[in-house]
Formats: C-alpha cells, sequence, structure tokens
C-alpha cells in the first residue's frame, strides 16, 4: 500500500479533533491527498454503530462485551471498506481513534483481557495497524473541562474520573511498549504549539521535508 496511516489518540478533550483538519492541509501542503476519519464511525452503517455506542439509555444499557464488539463491528467495516481502499490509492488518511483506544478504553477503562480484546480484532482487522500513531496526552481534569465547556455529555463522556485515569494509564504504558510507532504529544500546550510537534513527528516519521 503506498498511502500512509495516521491515528490520533488521547483521552476525551485532548485535541484530536482540532488537529485533524490543521495536519490534514499540512499533507496536502506536501502532496498528499487526504482523508479524514473518525471511529467509531466514519461510514454510513459505522455511524449508527457509534450512535449505539454513544446513546445513554437507561431501559437497555450496553453491556461491556457488547460494546467490545460494535466497536470492533465498526472498525472492520471502515477498515476494510475505506481505508485499505483509500491506502492503495496513495492517499493519507487521518482517523480521529482507532484501535488503541480500544485498548484503553475497553481494556484500560472497562477491564476487559487483552486476550479477549486480542481475539476479536483478530476477525475484525486482522494485523492490521496505523503507521503512525499520535497520543494526545492531557491530565483528565483538563481533558474533563474542556468536553465540559462543550455541553451535554453522552454515554462515556458521563464517566468518572477513576475510568479516565485508567484509560490514560494504559495509554502511557502502550506507548512505553511501542514508543517508535506511538509517539507522544504535550496536549496541554498551545494549539499551534501541538500542531508543530505533530508535524515534526510526521515529517521525521515519513520522510517528508
Ligand atoms: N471509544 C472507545 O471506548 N473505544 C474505541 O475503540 C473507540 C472509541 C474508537 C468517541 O467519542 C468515544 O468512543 C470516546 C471513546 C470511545 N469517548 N470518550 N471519552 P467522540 O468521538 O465523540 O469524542 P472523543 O474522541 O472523546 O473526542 P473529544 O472529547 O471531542 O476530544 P478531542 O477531539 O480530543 O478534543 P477537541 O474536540 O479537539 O477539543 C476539545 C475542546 O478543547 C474544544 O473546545 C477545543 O477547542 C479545545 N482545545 C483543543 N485543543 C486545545 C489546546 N491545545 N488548548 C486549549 N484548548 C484546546
Amino acid at each position: 500500500m503506498s498511502g500512509i496511516f495516521i491515528s490520533l489518540e488521547g483521552g476525551e478533550g485532548a485535541g484530536k479533533s482540532t488537529q485533524i483538519p490543521v495536519l490534514s492541509e499540512f499533507l496536502k501542503a506536501k502532496g498528499y491527498d487526504t482523508l479524514c476519519l473518525r471511529e467509531p464511525g466514519g461510514t454510513p452503517c459505522a455511524e449508527k454503530m457509534r450512535e449505539i455506542l454513544k446513546e445513554k439509555r437507561s431501559d437497555d444499557k450496553l453491556c461491556d462485551s457488547a460494546e467490545l464488539l460494535l466497536m470492533y463491528a465498526s472498525r472492520a467495516q471502515l477498515t476494510r471498506t475505506v481505508i485499505i481502499p483509500a491506502l492503495k490509492a496513495g492517499k493519507a488518511v487521518l482517523c480521529d481513534r482507532y484501535d488503541l483506544s480500544t485498548i484503553a478504553y475497553q481494556g484500560g477503562g472497562r477491564g476487559i483481557s487483552m486476550d479477549e480484546i486480542r481475539a476479536v480484532r483478530k476477525v475484525a482487522i486482522g494485523d492490521f495497524k496505523p503507521d503512525l500513531t499520535l497520543l494526545f496526552d492531557l491530565d483528565v481534569d483538563t481533558g474533563m473541562e474542556r468536553a465540559r465547556a462543550r455541553g451535554s455529555a453522552d454515554r462515556f463522556e458521563s464517566l468518572g474520573t477513576d475510568f479516565f485515569e485508567r484509560v490514560r494509564g494504559t495509554f502511557l504504558s502502550e506507548q512505553k511498549a511501542d514508543p517508535e510507532r506511538i509517539r507522544i504529544i504535550d496536549a496541554s500546550l498551545p494549539r499551534d504549539k501541538v500542531s508543530a510537534m505533530a508535524e515534526e513527528i510526521i515529517c521525521k516519521r515519513f520522510g517528508l521535508r
């Protein structure tokens, strides 16, 4: 595949969605045709799964296994019908969250074992992974404050501080285990500094000038 696949990861309010259009413009200026996606979602079917995943309801609470399976159903659909064809066409694909979010949220946050996650991942996407993951790291309180300022909370945003501390801890330990592919960015910095750090990492990783 001749394209490049970059995922953006981090806790809520870390600034991923803010950076995606900036990085897309940056990559366009380097000559890439870009495609910006988000997870869960990104195709009409996967967006329906996203709705179920984000909806807060008291009559039929989503159990942890259903949540895991839906995350991977959405990822399978997006990966196989959109991401892989785009990479084959030479595009730069930027995705707001990908597989590392499942390890952090369903693994670290919910407590689902890595053996179970690996088994479902194998069916959904096999060994496919991003070429580069930018991990936007931010302390939980600041992230929650930023997200709260946006308005009403969805099913994930309503989870407590302990949950998000576990998520952050898992992101950081995964980064330590694979530091070449997962690159950390201090998301507490001003937006333009965050963009500059991300652009520098992308240039080094893909040999861009
Ligand atoms: N989830 C999961 O559990 N398992 C999975 O496998 C996957 C996902 C793929 C998707 O929610 C939820 O699904 C997510 C995890 C779960 N839930 N949580 N939490 P989403 O897509 O709706 O939301 P999100 O991915 O969590 O994004 P977010 O909360 O919108 O965060 P963000 O995109 O990183 O932040 P942002 O929107 O760019 O910025 C937030 C605010 O901060 C905004 O007002 C910005 O203007 C401001 N901001 C941004 N950057 C800065 C800087 N540098 N300084 C100051 N202020 C800033």
